[in-house]
């Protein structure tokens, strides 16, 4: 397609429309592109997923999946859905993909719909120890509807005790093992909960809401063959659309599909899907696979440097895109840490670090992640004027200084950048940008 179709929306569209919306997207891009972007889950979104978002496919329904629709008129929606499914396929070598899922959370939820009936017992990391709120924290259907069964990680090295998994998993014979989590900067051994889940005859399910596009780059090992059940967000290190994704084997697609609809959702969105599609195929190309390289040499060179100025680093380093540090010896805790970065511009979140004797409220800990920063070609090298930033914030210094240097340094990296390079792709020019961001 040569010319922009006449269905591409203009900014101007939106800013004359409703100015003040327009004015607030505006000001959102103004600060991603100002600060350091240190949140583990968040990630750029390349202006091809954006644009999907931004396209037509977003007004239509379409309950069910590709050629068993509710309604008509699905034919193109369908090929969308059928590139993302058939991408997700090749590129993490799954016999079943189900694209639907609004969220991470989604995804999960229909994972527990699957499998598990009320009041089930279902075994995950805590969320004390790493875990996500859908392991079966109480204040969330997984912990309200289900048993939880906890485990932690071992106090001293602070990665997963696997023998005490193993011991759980023998008394409580629970209905489904999950791994991975939203905290938990190491790699996990998926062979051994394998081990653990036959022993049991328990349904093993990789949580790699964060690390699919480390997997997808082969930064890190792959939980699909060990697997019975993968779920995933894609907007994180896969850096596609806010949305959720399940990979599994064939013997559950259908329990994964019906979970997904109608149990648990209805409409799918169709843009999302497209977009996921994109993100997809970006994830396939070779660049990628330094992406996500990058990703975790920053980290690595991230969690050197805060070790640098004096932080603690949980489990002593990092195999992923996200650093877990302990700020007790700078004498700062998680929540006065996340306030003072982000008025100087850099944002991170506080996080509980193992065994935190602070609340959850004000932890000892802090959480930072790279796939942001990566996108925006941030390397190694970055990382010890970025731990410096960092460091300056917790002391205490001026933020308005610190948002200075901070600012210097992101107009090395633009976030949205002239003739902004897709991943991998070819250059163009951003129509969303070209409506003036004030940055
Ligand atoms: N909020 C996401 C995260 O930050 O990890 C998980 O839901």
């Amino acid at each position: 397609m040569s010319t922009t179709p006449s269905w591409v929306p203009e900014w101007e569209d939106l800013a004359a429309a409703d100015p003040e919306i327009a004015e607030i997207a505006d000001r959102e891009a103004a600060r991603l592109a100002a600060g350091l972007q240190l949140i583990a889950s968040e990630n750029h979104a390349s202006p091809a997923v954006r644009a999907a978002l931004a396209s037509p496919l977003s007004m239509k329904y379409a309950e069910g999946f590709v050629g068993q629709r509710f309604y008509p008129g699905c034919e193109h929606v369908d090929r969308a859905e059928e590139l993302a499914v058939q991408r997700a396929r090749n590129l993490f070598g799954a016999e079943h993909a189900n694209v639907q899922s609004h969220s991470g959370t989604s995804a999960n939820l229909a994972v527990y719909a699957a499998f598990a009936k009320p009041d089930d017992p279902v075994m995950a990391l805590s969320l004390a120890h790493g875990g996500h709120l859908t392991h079966g924290a109480r204040i969330s259907f997984s912990g309200a509807w289900f048993t939880p069964v906890p485990y932690e990680v071992d106090q001293a090295s602070e990665r997963i005790d696997y023998e005490a998994v193993r011991e759980i998993a023998r008394i409580h014979a629970p209905r489904i093992i999950v791994c991975g989590g939203t905290s938990y900067p190491r790699n996990i051994d998926y062979q051994v909960f394998r081990e653990i889940a036959d022993e049991i005859e328990a349904i093993l399910w990789v949580d790699a809401a964060h690390i699919m596009g480390l997997v997808a780059g082969g930064a890190v090992p792959d939980p699909v063959p060990f697997a019975d059940v993968v779920t995933t967000t894609t907007h994180k290190t896969l850096r596609g659309p806010r949305g959720g994704m399940i990979l599994c084997r064939n013997e559950h697609a259908r329990a994964i599909d019906r979970a997904v609809f109608p149990f648990s959702q209805s409409g799918p969105a169709m843009h999302a899907i497209a977009a996921k599609a994109v993100a997809l195929r970006e994830a396939s190309l070779p660049a990628f696979t330094d992406y996500a390289r990058g990703m975790v040499e920053n980290a690595q060179a991230l969690a050197e440097a805060l070790a640098g100025h004096g932080a603690r680093i949980v489990t002593g380093g990092t195999d992923t895109h996200m650093v877990v540090a302990d700020l007790q010896p700078l004498g700062v805790d998680g929540a006065r840490a996340e306030e003072l970065c982000a008025s100087a511009g850099i944002y991170l979140n506080k996080s509980a670090i193992p065994f935190d004797p602070l609340p959850p409220r004000a932890p000892s800990g802090i959480r930072v992640g790279t796939a942001a920063l990566t996108t925006q070609g941030f390397g190694p090298a970055d990382m010890a004027e970025v731990a410096g930033l960092i460091a300056r914030a917790c002391r205490g210094e001026d933020p308005g200084r610190i948002a200075a240097d901070v600012a210097g340094l992101v107009a090395r990296y633009p976030a949205f950048p002239a003739g902004h390079a897709e991943p991998g792709g070819r250059d163009r020019g951003s129509r969303i940008r070209r409506g003036g961001s004030s940055a």
